[in-house]
């Protein structure tokens, strides 16, 4: 399908690239020890951004050290003292929003839509709300005193990177915890941004360290003797492996890892609104999201009306530059995630389950791939139980409630579920049998900070988000 659309360009100009960036160390940046750096480049362009610093081990130790002496002033400081610096950052955030936005499109590939109308909104509602719970923990009903655990070195994902390090970073300030984050290494950018927002806002030196590379830095600060809290988001395997190097140490960990959410149609369920609900569930993102509604189960009696709607309805789907305001769906953030969700693309095919998807002319530089649909697809088939973590959708059936659930629930992980019916006592009933963290009715990737969010099963454990969020940061 070809469009007659005006393209609406946001303005490259309101964000300030510098050609490098080094690590972000007790309140300086500075270039990694060894003086090892790596480019970040715009998969929507292939355009080098930046280059910036590969942390070597020393560097992890010297960060977690600048972290471990920040520790003993920010922890004792009063609740409301903590929290006036995260509502400045909070604020800061907001005044700067078009530019991280902006910023956050060129180093994802993330649609401006998404960047500026769902991550930042909800990156400076993540700061505001744990600002307001760092002086009241004392009467929060965790006993007197609750204490935070001391460092805490974090790792994210490059798909919401600045979302990512809000959820990490919040909450671990506000309850008195010093940081070590390391954001993934094609989008490493955000993070330093918010680095200078940090000096911006004042924060006392140390307390937020900004370590930029790859797994080996990961790897490095999640073993490191002197963090004592581990928080991670990412891929499964990575999960099972932090998950073993810290086992037998006194190391807290939590892990947020991949997902296979089944969103679940009903016959009953207003069309209209569940294909609205099923396209935000997979192609959000790119589908680059680890609750994404990634296998579609719909009930027979309503198949084929809803597969004709859903149809049109990616037909009209818009995939292309990120900074153009119209653009639906973005860039795929690597070509190694390229390849990744290519690879499970054609096994689905060989496996014998069917491939559609619309006509859409896709840039010539850069990493695309279009709005896939996959229908005749069986529980047995990879792209019915493996994270394809990519804008493609595999369609099964059910005929009952229990089918519906027996097959949500046929998933090694269990993060997130859709259910879309008009009948209430379905959705609890429902809701009751899935093994998932989260669980949406009539809607899909609705998010709030007081919001618990994480897994059952290989999805991982803890929960970030709201009053249990916190939890993962003290000792009660
Ligand atoms: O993840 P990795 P990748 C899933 C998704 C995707 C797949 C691979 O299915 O296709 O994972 O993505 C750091 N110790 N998710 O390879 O490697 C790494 O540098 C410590 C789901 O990008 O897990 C990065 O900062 N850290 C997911 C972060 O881990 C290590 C989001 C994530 O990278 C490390 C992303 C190590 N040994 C991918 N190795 C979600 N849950 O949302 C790597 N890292």
């Amino acid at each position: 399908m070809t469009f007659d659309y005006a393209p609406a360009p946001e303005s490259r100009a309101v964000v300030d690239i510098a050609p490098s960036y080094g690590l972000f160390v007790d309140g300086e940046f500075a270039p990694a020890s060894d003086g090892k750096v790596f480019k970040t480049v715009s998969p929507s362009s292939e355009e080098v951004l930046s280059e910036v610093a590969q942390a070597s081990g020393d560097d992890v130790d010297r960060a977690v050290k600048a972290a471990r002496k920040a520790f003993e002033k920010w922890s004792a400081l009063p609740g409301a003292e903590r929290a006036k610096y995260l509502f400045r950052i909070a604020r800061i955030i907001q005044e700067r929003s078009r530019e991280l936005a902006v910023l956050e499109s060129l180093d994802n590939g993330k649609p401006i839509r998404e960047s500026r109308d769902a991550d930042l909104p909800l990156v400076a509602a993540h700061f505001f709300y744990y600002a307001g719970w760092a002086d009241k923990l004392d009467h929060a009903g965790y006993g007197p005193n609750p204490r935070p655990l001391g460092v805490a070195g974090q790792v994210i994902p490059w798909n919401f990177p600045l979302l990512m390090l809000a959820w990490k970073i919040a909450p671990a300030l506000a309850t008195g915890n010093t940081v070590v984050l390391k954001p993934a290494e094609t989008t490493p950018l955000s993070a330093l941004f918010f680095a200078d927002i940090c000096r911006q806002a004042g924060l006392p030196k140390g307390v937020v360290n900004i370590l930029t590379g790859d797994g080996s830095t990961g790897a490095a600060l999640v073993a490191h003797p002197d963090v004592n809290k581990v928080a991670f988001t990412g891929s499964t395997g990575v999960g099972k492996a932090i998950a073993r190097t810290v086992a037998g140490t006194d190391k807290k960990v939590t892990l947020e890892l991949g997902g296979k959410a089944a969103n679940i149609v009903f016959d009953d369920a207003p069309i209209d609104q569940a294909v609205e609900g099923i396209v935000n569930g997979i192609f959000f993102n790119q589908g680059h999201v680890c609750c994404a509604g990634s296998r579609l189960l719909v009930q027979e009696s309503v198949q084929d009306e809803l597969l004709d709607a859903l149809k049109r309805r990616m037909q009209t789907l818009r995939v292309g530059d990120p900074l153009d305001k119209n653009t639906d769906i973005g860039a795929i953030n690597s070509a190694e995630q390229l390849a990744r969700i290519t690879a499970l693309v054609d096994a689905g095919e060989a496996e014998g389950a069917e491939r559609w998807a619309p006509a859409c002319e896709l840039p010539t530089s850069g990493y695309w791939f279009a709005p896939t649909l996959f229908t005749g697809v069986t529980q047995a088939h990879r792209i019915a139980r493996e994270e394809i973590f990519g804008p493609v959708l595999s369609v099964l059936t059910f005929r009952t409630p229990e089918e519906a659930v027996a097959k949500a629930n046929n998933t090694p992980y269990g993060l997130s579920a859709g259910i879309w019916t008009e009948k209430g006592s379905r959705i609890l009933w429902m809701a009751n049998k899935l093994r998932a963290g989260v669980i949406w009715s009539n809607t899909f990737n609705k998010f709030d900070p007081a919001s618990p969010f994480g897994g059952y099963k290989e999805s991982g454990y803890g929960r970030e988000g709201g009053r249990h969020g916190l939890e993962a940061y003290l000792n009660v």
